[in-house]
């Protein structure tokens, strides 16, 4: 046990009632909303655990995870476990649902990444070890599925120091069993301060039995590593280590306890999240050394100069819209108490609740420390604290990733497009990692994202949640034309339709501009022989029809001069020399070489190293030019590799890009210039283009 007498602890100590907040975060499928489960179970929360296979876990209840088998969103629930209160926020694994991952760890006091024992599997870690050590957050990893483990401990081990930049403990090993086909199975553990053995059993606490000889060399090794470890940063632990002094256990928990507190080490534990193995040891563990909440605001610089004055402040890190409560913003509270019914910086706290999986309980207040969905605070989202001066972005919440995913979007039903829009608006409060823009050169509604199931699970919630039922596409690109030759070109309108007619006459000189210039009208008329207030309609005539040159796009740098016309004085009008200015385009515009220009992007993408000549073969593959690669700024063992690619390679590449980075590769662009297109692909564009145009 720790020994808490010696110690300063700003906010709290274990069984004081105190409120903590667990992240449970790890790569996809690692085992986390299992891992809850028996959390629940082990602290009686509730009487049996359910599974995630077979859809009976608290966790994961929202209909688009039950569906895929996989956590989509946040799970919450708090227990009460030896007189203090712990929330966890149980995220989901999946690299597209990272933000709320993110979010999680900005509102949390420690978190535990859970991980499967395979060292090949560990890059998966990287990008989650990177936000939350850049965020110094007291960080435990649980080798979850001990169960099934093939790979030795200390490979593990070595594997995993690989991809964190804080040194790790192990605080455990494991007792190992030959089994009848040959292989072993791991059916227990050591403790490595208190030195005792335990054996696992399939439910419940594990059994406390005596030491096996044969782990002797074993434990002794791994326990001296361990406090080598702690004694780098503590001088009378290293002078008792070369005095051959054995150290007191009270002297190592605190250690373990500062150490960690101060995220310079990050203990490892094992265990078996789905059958309770190792599950009330690493209970025990938070309970004695995660930090309170006051220590974690502390840390994240949240109530600097006492501004509070007692009252209270509280942060909002997810919003969640349901069909019933309507709005609801997830919060901690950093300081003072909540209470429903009080006005605070001018907002007024309606109902409080509490969440459990689905469930909510109603609560009446919410203290310092604790967690609790407010109901109704239209104003408050994601990244913002309240308190008594009002509503304020969060200095330190963790920004949305760039898209890296897009589709077009449109409703089913013609008539939905209003109820798409008010939905859209709600998915992407709850999630801003979704983002949605209406593209006006193509006339599409872009839904971005991270990734392909990212986008399907958001279309499911507007089917399933607000009855829009959605089609997406592959959005269109947007091309551009413009010419490679000059003409001169004579038109003249002309028509005799019963009163008056209409006259217009005009000659124009076209030439192609400069990349960048876009479109230029020159008016070089003299004497007035076509009349001043008729040159606007014959530049608005131009305007009009370079919306869609020859080849179906957008006309850009390009010049036309208007040098000579005629007019007549009764049946010329601003209609009719508009007219001679859309006949002289279509007719010269064919005779300019018209082509095809294709938007190209500067590409910047990001991979572990040894992914990097792969990633380079990938942009080649996708008409990419290479312009060459770096460190990752900030990132250990990681490259960004930066090429041009035109828009129309991108739309899927995060799909190939993960697939050979283990997941963790990702990009972002920036445009960069039109360039010329011709040959086989731009023929089948324009014939496309057209095809869409007639219907
Ligand atoms: N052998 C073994 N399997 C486990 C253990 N814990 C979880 N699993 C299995 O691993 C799979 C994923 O479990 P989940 O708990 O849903 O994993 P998760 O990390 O919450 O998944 P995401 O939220 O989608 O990232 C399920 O099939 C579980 O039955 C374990 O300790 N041992
Ligand atoms: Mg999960």
């Amino acid at each position: 046990m720790t020994d808490l007498k010696t110690e300063t602890i700003t906010g709290g100590r274990p069984g004081s009632g105190a409120h903590r907040v667990v992240a449970l975060c790890g790569p996809y499928l690692s085992g986390k909303t299992s891992l809850l489960e028996s959390i629940l179970y082990a602290t009686g929360a509730i009487g049996r655990r359910g599974s995630t296979r077979a859809g009976t876990s608290i966790g994961d209840a929202a209909p688009e995870s039950r569906k895929r088998g996989m956590g989509t969103e946040i799970n919450v629930a708090s227990v009460d476990y030896l007189g203090d209160q712990w929330t966890f926020l149980d995220v989901p694994g999946s690299i597209e649902f990272q933000h709320d991952a993110f979010a999680a760890l900005a509102v949390c006091d420690v978190a535990v990444v859970v991980c499967e024992p395979s060292p090949e599997r560990v890059v998966a870690l990287a990008p989650l070890l990177k936000c939350i050590e850049d965020r110094h957050i007291p960080h435990i990893i649980f080798v979850n599925k001990i169960d099934s483990a093939e790979a030795r401990v200390r490979d593990m081990l070595s594997a995993l120091q690989t991809v964190s930049n804080r040194k790790l403990v192990l605080r455990q090993v494991p007792i190992r069993r030959p089994t009848n086909d040959g292989g072993e199975e791991t059916v227990g553990y050591v403790d490595l301060v208190s030195e005792r053995a335990y054996r696992y059993k399939s439910s419940g606490a594990s059994d406390l039995i005596e030491m096996p000889a044969e782990i002797l060399p074993r434990e002794a090794e791994a326990r001296r590593e361990m406090l080598e470890t702690l004694s780098e940063f503590d001088d009378t632990l290293l002078e008792q280590l070369i005095e051959d002094i054995a150290p007191e256990k009270s002297l190592i928990y605190r250690d373990l306890h500062d150490e960690f507190g101060a995220d310079k080490i990050v203990p490892v534990l094992l265990g078996a999240g789905d059958r309770e193995n190792g599950v009330r040891r690493l209970l025990k563990a938070l309970r004695h050394d995660t930090p309170f909440a006051a220590e974690t605001a502390k840390r994240r610089d949240l109530l600097t100069n006492g501004a509070t004055n007692g009252s209270a402040v509280t942060e909002c890190f997810k919003v969640l819209h349901q069909s019933h409560a309507g709005k609801l913003s997830l919060c901690r509270v950093w300081s003072g108490t909540l209470t429903e019914g009080q006005s605070l910086g001018g907002h007024r706290i309606g109902a409080m609740l509490r969440p459990f999986g689905q469930r909510l309980d109603k609560i009446s207040e919410a203290r310092s420390g604790e967690l609790v969905a407010l109901a109704k605070m239209e104003a408050l989202s994601a990244g913002h604290t309240l308190s008594a001066a009002g509503i304020a972005p969060s200095a330190d919440f963790p920004a949305a990733a760039p898209a890296v995913f897009v589709v077009a979007l449109a409703a089913k039903n013609r008539n939905d497009e209003v109820k798409l829009s008010g939905a859209l608006h709600k998915i992407v409060e709850e999630d801003p990692s979704l983002a949605f823009e209406a593209r006006g050169e193509t006339h599409e509604l872009l839904l971005k994202g991270q990734g392909e199931m990212h986008l399907k699970v958001a279309a499911d919630k507007l089917a399933g949640r607000y009855n829009v039922a959605v089609e997406t596409a592959t959005p269109r690109v947007a091309y551009r034309e413009t010419i490679q030759a000059g003409a001169q070109q004579h038109a003249r309108y002309k028509r005799q339709t019963g009163g008056h007619g209409q006259f217009a006459d005009i000659k124009v000189e076209i030439r192609p501009l400069p990349r960048g210039s876009g479109f230029r009208f020159v008016d070089k008329i003299v004497g007035g022989v076509v009349p001043r207030n008729f040159i606007p309609a014959v530049e608005e005539g131009l305007i009009e029809y370079l919306k869609e040159g020859p080849l179906g796009q957008p006309v850009v740098d390009i010049e036309v001069k208007l040098f000579d016309g005629q007019f007549h004085a009764v049946d010329s009008s601003e209609m009719s020399f508009k007219m001679a200015a859309r006949i002289a385009m279509s007719e010269a515009m064919p005779k300019c070489r018209p082509v095809l220009l294709e938007p190209i992007l500067k590409v910047t993408v990001a991979g572990p190293s040894d992914s990097t000549p792969r990633l380079q073969r990938l942009i080649s593959g996708r008409r990419g030019q290479l312009l060459g690669y770096d460190t990752r700024a900030g990132w250990n063992g990681w490259d960004e590799v930066s090429a041009l690619m035109p828009e129309a390679e991108i739309a899927d590449m995060i799909v190939e890009i993960r697939s050979v980075t283990q997941g963790v590769g990702t990009f972002r662009t920036e445009f960069d210039h039109l360039q010329e297109l011709s040959g086989r692909t731009a023929e089948r564009i324009v014939e496309e283009t057209k095809k869409r145009q007639a219907a």
